[in-house]
């Protein structure tokens, strides 16, 4: 059995090589990359998060650890990829304006495109327009919105008030996530759905398109 808890002392440490090799080689033992994800890469960031939160870690060990993970996503990126599926629905997603964390927007948008969706990517730091923008020429079935920090939560908020303006909320579902939102937060800014994390955003997904 592979040891998971290996790759997650290697984003820890901020060892890009180290978490390449070790992302490979739980491939090749034939561990699911989304529990690789969940309970290796992830799980190295929630250390990296603590220590950061505590003092012990900088800026650059969170850039270090973002790194490593970034590239192991890539290894990983294929196999959660081939399932070959027909397309199910459109999804327009980013992390919303004054937030540049997009490792976990990547992993939801890699979810849902190797379930059937046909994904358009924004990137991060995405301003509220742009958003409305995208909606208005994509015509997505569904809006997907990342925030990682408390301070940037409630520009999904703005965004979803903008797209009332727009007179688009009724064409397009939203979905929110990000490691400070929860079910209640999103409830409260009047979105359609929340995920906690990649896998459980393709349910949450294929039940706002009916599918
Ligand atoms: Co920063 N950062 N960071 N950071 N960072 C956090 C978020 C923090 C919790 C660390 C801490 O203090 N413990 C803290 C936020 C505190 C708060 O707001 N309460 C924090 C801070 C403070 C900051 C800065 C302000 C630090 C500074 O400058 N002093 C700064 C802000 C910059 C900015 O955005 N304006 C900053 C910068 C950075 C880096 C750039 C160095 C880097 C990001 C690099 C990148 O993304 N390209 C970084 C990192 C790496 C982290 C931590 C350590 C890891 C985040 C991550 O990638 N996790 C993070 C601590 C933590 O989260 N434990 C932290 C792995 C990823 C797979 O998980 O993103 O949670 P996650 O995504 C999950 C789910 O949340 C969910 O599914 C994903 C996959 O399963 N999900 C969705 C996410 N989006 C979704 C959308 C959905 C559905 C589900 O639907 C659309």
């Amino acid at each position: 059995m592979f040891d998971l808890s290996l790759l997650s002392q290697a984003i820890d440490e901020g060892d890009r090589e180290k978490t390449l090799k070790l992302t490979t080689e739980a491939l090749e033992a034939g561990v699911n990359p989304q529990e690789i994800i969940a309970q290796g890469l992830q799980a190295g960031m929630a250390i990296v998060g603590e220590k950061f939160s505590s003092g012990e870690y900088f800026l650059p060990d969170m850039l270090m650890a973002a790194r490593a993970m970034k590239a192991a996503l890539e290894v990983l990126k294929p196999a959660l990829e081939k399932t070959g599926m027909p397309t199910i629905g459109r999804v327009v997603i980013g992390t919303v304006e004054g937030d540049m964390h997009d490792i976990g927007k990547n992993v939801v948008a890699t979810f849902l495109s190797g379930n059937g969706f046909e994904v358009f990517d924004l990137g991060l730091n995405v301003p509220v327009q742009r958003f409305i923008q995208e909606v208005k020429e994509k015509k997505p079935d569904i809006l997907g919105m990342s925030a990682l920090l408390t301070t940037t939560m409630p520009v999904m908020g703005k965004v979803i008030e903008a797209l009332k303006e727009a007179g688009l909320r009724s064409q397009v579902k939203v979905i929110v996530g990000g490691a400070p939102v929860t079910q209640e937060y999103a409830n409260y800014i009047g979105a359609d759905g929340y995920a906690h994390d990649g896998g459980k955003a393709v349910p949450v997904c294929r039940e706002l398109v009916g599918k």
